[in-house]
């Protein structure tokens, strides 16, 4: 028993004094409970919707509302250069023009909430043809002779400087189905 070294009377005395303080069934208890918490880990549920994102289709830009792409919903029935690209936005005219009193209306369905709204069609006036982002639409459109319902007229005729530069878009409101 003299050649027992120091470390074998230490693994000894470790380990009868951890068999007192532990019993076999409380051992196989824990080891249980970390064996089930485990196997139910991954049916926790977990937020999987950026990697759902990802894997759909990215929306079209008019729906997210890109208001100097031609396809934005509000631009239905427009015709003529964008506001927003000639330094306006797509509801205010460019410093140094005027809108026009005068307008065309039109019905655009917006795709973000279902509803129909009905859109006034201002041309902005005073200088000469802006030229970027050109956008003819016309859904619903009716002939010229219905003046009111036609996009394709110089509506800065009534202004004093009547020089066309682009069309804004301006919702009136919800139209009643
Ligand atoms: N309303 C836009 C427009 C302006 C001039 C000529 C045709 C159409």
């Amino acid at each position: 028993m003299k050649s027992r070294s120091i470390l074998d009377r230490w693994f000894e005395s470790s380990s009868r004094s951890l068999a007192q303080r532990t019993s076999r069934r409380g051992f196989l208890g824990t080891f249980g409970r970390i064996l089930v918490g485990a196997s139910v880990l991954p049916l926790l549920p977990i937020d999987r919707s950026g990697s759902a994102s990802a894997a759909e289709p990215p929306l079209k830009k008019s729906v997210t509302g890109d208001q100097s792409s031609c396809d934005y919903w509000k631009f239905c029935a427009i015709d003529g250069f964008l506001c927003s690209c000639c330094g306006g936005s797509s509801s205010t005219c460019p410093p140094g023009t005027t809108p026009s009193p005068i307008t065309w209306i039109g019905t655009c369905h917006n795709p973000v909430d279902g509803r129909d709204y009905i859109v006034s069609y201002n041309d902005c006036c005073g200088k000469t043809s802006c030229g970027n982002c050109f956008c003819n639409r016309n859904e619903r459109e009716k002939p010229l002779y219905r003046l009111s319902v036609n996009n394709d007229v110089n509506w800065c005729m009534a202004n004093d400087n009547p020089n066309y530069h682009c069309s804004v878009s301006l919702i009136l409101g919800v139209a009643e189905k």
